[in-house]
């Protein structure tokens, strides 16, 4: 191969409003950004399964230069169920196919172009590997997701920018009409020159608009959004902050470059106006495309229970890539791998040591507290934080700590952050605690508590 490129303790707005005395709990009309339902369904959906999949996976690159022949598209044993049953039981809840990557070459049978499916040995020329990912979803239960690489390597058109970008718009239409609804686009920034040696200008406000005429419900991804945006690195890790909201001119288009940019993309920023929350995308395996080289390189059990707390944990999306082999299949290691992080998720997460508690709350200066007794003392080592994002993203930092006694005289710190948002996930070495308390800051009014839950595995 070539080169790897790289939210019961729950008070609600009702109970704030009760206590009267806490100026940073009174009920605020929601002035700050809030997510779209759209928005909101993708964050609660939490992990999405990744698969790119095209000729590169037959050449062993990771970027294809156009030049293939389609006749090497030949997945012997392809079965995208095989696909949805292993994000299924990952507790994945959308699959994401690159119908288009750099190479141009097209896992649909489109009328833009003979470099696709239709011109392969797959299904004798009659393929559609699109149609096939999304009979598979809709028998599993999963969203779609499609991703359609706006670099094009192939297209003679690329580079002649308005010929290109007409083009570009044909396959984006013929994608998201063919096929039922489509809960997400995908576009990443790539940006060549075409045969005429010059560099192809995107209309992105174009693409976009028209994204959103033909499937109002999707959300877009780019570094620019304008729904969800990048997490600025592709090793699973979003920002130890990481707000959802972000300055719009911040990144003004996909694959801008700069300085700050990445900053932005990891961070957000407290006083963006616009929702535009980071998903984190990263590969099971080094590269994105299956090498068989990488099949004594898939990340293990433990690191994809990382990615999990790198991703989820801190406010983001967990968006990974398991690649199809040339077969046409998700690898078996890569499978039992989804599986067993699944287990483990479940197994940590089964009992929370709060259930059952209410907090009590208080201000404190400018601080907002919440105080809980367990009912009864618990060894701890995880903490499960959680703002009500449908009122938005407030909290700018906060300390945890646990109660020592059962008169909750002491208290031993557990863990500090900045950001919570959808949710925080902090792990840190077990206690045994008789009570909980968290102190937040917040950059507006606290519309909802924050709720507090606590496990104690791992
Ligand atoms: C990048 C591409 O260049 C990589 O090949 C891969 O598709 C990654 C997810 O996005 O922009």
């Amino acid at each position: 191969m070539t080169q790897c490129l790289s939210r019961r303790a729950f008070v609600g707005a009702a109970a704030a409003l009760a206590l009267g005395r806490t100026r940073l709990l009174a009920w605020q009309p929601a002035r700050r950004p809030v997510p779209s339902p759209a928005q909101l369904a993708w964050q609660r959906d939490e992990l999405a399964l990744f698969l790119h999949f095209g000729v590169n996976t037959f050449t062993d690159r990771e970027w294809g230069d156009g030049k293939e022949s389609p006749s090497i598209f030949d997945p012997s044993a392809l079965d995208a169920r095989q696909w949805a049953r292993a994000a299924r039981a990952g507790g994945f809840r959308m699959m994401i196919l690159t119908a288009k990557h750099h190479d141009g070459f097209c896992l649909w049978p489109t009328a833009t172009t003979t470099h696709s499916v239709a011109a392969s040995p797959f299904r004798g020329g009659r393929g559609d590997v699109i149609r096939e990912l999304v009979d598979a979803c809709r028998a599993e239960q999963l969203k779609v997701g499609l991703y359609c690489s706006p670099w094009d390597r192939n297209s003679p058109a690329y580079g002649d920018s308005p010929r290109y970008n007409d083009l570009f718009c044909d396959q984006i239409t013929e994608l998201l009409t063919r096929y039922g609804r489509v809960d997400e686009v995908w576009f990443d920034g790539a940006n060549g020159e075409g045969p005429n040696g010059k560099r192809q200008v995107y209309d992105w406000p174009r693409f976009w608009t028209l994204v959103k005429r033909l499937q109002p419900q999707t959300v877009i991804f780019s570094d620019a959004g304008p729904d969800v945006r990048w997490i600025g690195n592709e090793r699973g890790v979003a920002g130890e902050t990481s707000w959802s909201t972000m300055d719009p001119a911040a990144v003004l288009y996909p694959g801008a470059d700069g300085p700050g940019i990445i900053a932005a993309l990891q961070n957000g920023d407290p006083n963006g106006s616009v929702w535009r929350p980071g998903e984190t995308d990263v590969s099971i395996r080094p590269g994105w495309f299956y090498h068989p080289a990488e099949d004594e390189k898939v990340k293990t059990v433990d690191q994809l229970v990382d990615l999990y707390f790198t991703s989820v944990g801190r406010n983001s999306k967990l968006l990974l890539n398991v690649p199809p082999t040339r077969a046409g299949l998700l690898h078996e290691t890569d499978v039992a791998r989804l599986a067993g992080m699944r287990a483990t998720l479940t197994d940590v997460f089964e009992t929370d040591v709060t259930a059952g508690q209410r907090p009590r709350l208080e201000t404190r200066g400018g601080d907002v507290v919440f105080e809980m007794r367990l009912s009864q003392p618990a060894t701890i080592s995880i903490a499960d934080l959680r703002e009500d994002i449908t009122a938005g993203q407030v909290v700018s930092g906060y300390k945890l700590e646990g109660a020592i006694d059962a008169s909750a005289r002491g208290w031993q710190q557990l863990s500090t952050g900045t950001t919570i948002g959808y949710r925080k996930l902090d792990r840190f070495a077990p206690m045994r605690a008789y009570g909980l308390r968290l102190t937040v800051q917040a950059v507006a009014p606290l519309a909802r508590a924050v709720q507090i839950r606590a496990y104690a595995r791992m």
